[in-house]
């Protein structure tokens, strides 16, 4: 039996990982900060079959001793300040975790385990104002955020452990992918909930920022699917993952309020504050390696995805 060591397992990927794993009959591990309230709803549904043990990217201590205790085979670096607008008012926290975290974890697979394979969650954020169209791995970096210049970091202290030291380290560059566990600040989750609010008579406009940038969305399902693949393979490379395939939010309203039988246009107002301070613009990927040497393809489409997460809300508001 294999084990793998989760970093960010209360998050969106790192429940549908856990479960892919437990599928796979891995040992499943998941590292999770202190917090005074437990907020374990993702993995409920799997308690007893995982095992958590406490940890923080910010503290080297806790990463030593975890993995050093839980001896993983593999080892899942998910967590992260993850929400782009959070990282301009915590620039500095974003950089310590999302940046220098990746650092830290890797230290410690290098001291502690360094036979162990390590995925490191990389983001489309990097490309920002994209400099290739499509993007993809040997696409340069323009980031346009804290967040996606902690991600850059991130990625290139990966591939200099994995040249420095000859670990197994591998760099997902993965698009946005959503799913009915995504968080609500994401643009996905926002717009599903509140259309499943409005439905239920529970709120009555919602508010919104850029209509025009584009994003290549996917389900978080089967991406978790592509970091797996990526650490058995026989070398460490990294890969894009995506759909190859661009919408802007207003076709995510379009598709998310027609899945309820409404006019997105009756109930969407602009809020100038959640215009962010320099966006990007426009992202779509190619993934042609991954389909090529890991055999990936995703499966959900766009509008498959967002008739998901609606459905799944208006359930959760007894509108279904
Ligand atoms: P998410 O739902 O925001 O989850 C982030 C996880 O990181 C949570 O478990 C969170 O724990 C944990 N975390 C935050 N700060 C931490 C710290 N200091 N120490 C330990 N854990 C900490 O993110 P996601 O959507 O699942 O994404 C997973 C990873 O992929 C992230 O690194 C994200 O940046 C990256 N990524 C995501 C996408 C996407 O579209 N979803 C695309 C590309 C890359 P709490 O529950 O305690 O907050
Ligand atoms: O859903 P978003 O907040 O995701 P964003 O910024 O693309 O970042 C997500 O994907 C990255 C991968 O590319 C991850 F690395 C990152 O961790 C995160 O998961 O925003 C998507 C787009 C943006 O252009 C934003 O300006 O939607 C636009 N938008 C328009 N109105 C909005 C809103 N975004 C949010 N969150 N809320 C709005 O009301």
């Amino acid at each position: 039996m294999k084990t793998a060591l989760i970093t960010g397992i209360t998050g969106q990927d790192g429940s549908y990982l856990a479960e892919f794993l437990l599928g796979k009959d891995y040992r499943v591990v998941g590292m999770v900060r202190r917090s005074s309230v437990d907020r374990f709803e993702r993995l409920e549904h799997m308690e007893g079959k995982i095992e958590l043990i406490q940890g923080d990217l910010s503290d080297q201590t806790s990463l030593d001793i975890a993995v050093r205790d839980v001896k993983p085979d593999e080892i899942y670096n998910l967590a992260a300040q993850s929400f782009v607008p959070t990282s301009w008012n915590q620039p500095g926290l974003t950089g310590e975790v999302t940046g220098l975290g990746v650092t830290r974890v890797l230290e410690a697979m290098r001291k502690n385990r360094p036979q162990a394979r390590f995925y490191q969650a990389s983001s489309s954020e990097m490309f920002g104002k994209v400099l290739e169209t499509p993007q993809r791995e040997t696409t340069p970096f323009y980031p346009r955020s804290p967040y996606g210049i902690a991600k850059v970091y991130g990625h290139w202290i990966t591939v200099n452990y994995r040249e420095s030291y000859d670990l197994f380290c591998c760099s997902g560059i993965l698009f946005n992918h959503e799913s009915p566990r995504r968080g609500f600040e994401f643009v996905s989750r926002k717009v599903s909930d509140c259309v499943a609010r409005i439905k239920a008579g529970k709120m009555e406009h919602i508010n919104m920022g850029n209509l025009d940038a584009r994003r290549d969305w996917g389900f978080a399902g089967d991406y978790v699917e592509a970091m797996w693949m990526m650490l058995q393979q026989d070398e460490p490379r990294d890969f894009v993952v995506s759909t190859g395939v661009s919408h802007s939010v207003r076709d995510l309203l379009d598709a998310a309020f027609s899945a309820a039988g409404m006019k997105w246009e009756d109930y969407v107002r602009i809020d100038p504050k959640l215009i962010r301070p320099a966006e990007v613009d426009t992202l779509i990927g190619d993934a042609t390696k991954a389909e090529r040497e890991l055999g990936w393809t995703p499966k959900v489409s766009f509008e498959e995805l967002m008739e998901m997460m609606v459905q799944a809300d208006m359930k959760r508001h007894g509108v279904a």
